[in-house]
């Protein structure tokens, strides 16, 4: 539990992502990574609420859901809810079938759009998510296959506020999943540990399993490859972040950062309602949807 606190800490101080006394809002799936972050990040002495974002996924969001509320009930935190159905009208399965996009797709702008959404509205210093190492190199390398530099320009484990977005912070970068998984059972931590069912097939988890057969004949090479990526390259693709940042304009519909007159997450509404606008569909065939993320994970979870 030391080890795993003292890794955080490391983390946080190296790339400066918070500062003492800040107000930190933490996006909990309710799986072991998130919920051993609020926990670490509590004892460290931070002030954090969590957000807890309904994705409509059946069993599996009820489960999340559960694990969520139970958590911050036990020790009586402060746990904000979004439910995608119920505010915005679909779940990711129908909604990423209705607009023609592929569930992580949908889902992922989703999260994005309204983990920061929140963290406006409710004024909070940073963002916090559960990314674990695991994830931010899998992440990577799945950029690096493809170069995909704008994605690669912000694979930071902090991106400053600006242009309307928060502070984003991955504090958990240090740790792998086995260590977060460790913490939580040490810590009595009941987790999510079902995984999503729409999980299968994306290339996420073939990613990871790719590294992971590295790491198994090679110790030592994710995390020797993510920090150099950091140490030596990230530098490399910094430009093509400005770029995009000096594009972007406030979607008419919310208000939110944009690349187009409508942002978009909007459009996905539109789409996975039904209710589309015409001048909304024309905007989707512009603008590439991408360019508008400053998250470049797109991670499950
Ligand atoms: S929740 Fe969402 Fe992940 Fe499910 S639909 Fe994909 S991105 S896999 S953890
Ligand atoms: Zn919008």
């Amino acid at each position: 539990m030391r080890l795993c606190r003292d890794q955080v800490v490391k983390a946080i101080e190296a790339f400066e992502m918070l500062s003492p006394g800040d107000r930190v809002l933490v996006a909990v799936s309710g799986g072991k990574d998130s919920l051993a972050l609020w926990d670490i990040l509590l004892a460290l002495g931070y002030e954090v609420d969590g957000l807890y974002l309904g994705l409509g996924i059946g069993d599996y969001s009820e489960g999340s859901g559960h694990h969520a509320r139970e958590f911050a009930a036990a020790r009586g935190l402060r746990l904000l809810e979004v439910d995608l159905r119920s505010e915005h009208g679909f779940g990711i399965p129908d909604g990423s079938r209705a607009a023609n996009r592929p569930p992580c797709s949908a889902c992922g702008l989703s999260k994005r759009h309204l983990f920061d959404r929140s963290a406006r509205d409710g004024d909070y210093d940073a963002l916090a998510t559960g990314h674990n190492l695991d994830d931010e190199a899998a992440v990577l390398f799945g950029n690096v296959l493809r170069w995909e530099g704008e994605y690669l320009a912000r694979q930071m484990p902090v991106l400053p506020a600006g242009n309307g977005f928060p502070r984003k912070v991955k504090p958990l970068v240090r740790l792998g999943e086995r260590e977060t998984a460790a913490y939580c059972v040490l810590r009595g931590i009941d987790y999510q540990v079902e995984e999503c069912p729409m999980a299968a097939g994306n290339r996420h988890l073939g990613y990871k399993a790719a590294l992971n057969a590295v790491e198994a004949q090679s110790p030592g090479t994710r995390h020797a490859f993510y920090f150099g990526f950091l140490d030596r390259a990230a530098d490399l693709f910094r430009s093509q972040m400005a770029e995009v940042d000096q594009g972007l304009g406030t979607c008419a519909t919310c208000g939110s950062p944009a690349n187009g007159e409508v942002c978009a997450f909007c459009r996905l509404v539109d789409r996975a309602t039904g209710d589309r606008d015409p001048t909304h569909d024309a905007a989707v065939r512009r603008v590439p949807v991408r360019l508008e993320s400053r998250q470049a994970d797109g991670v499950p979870g």
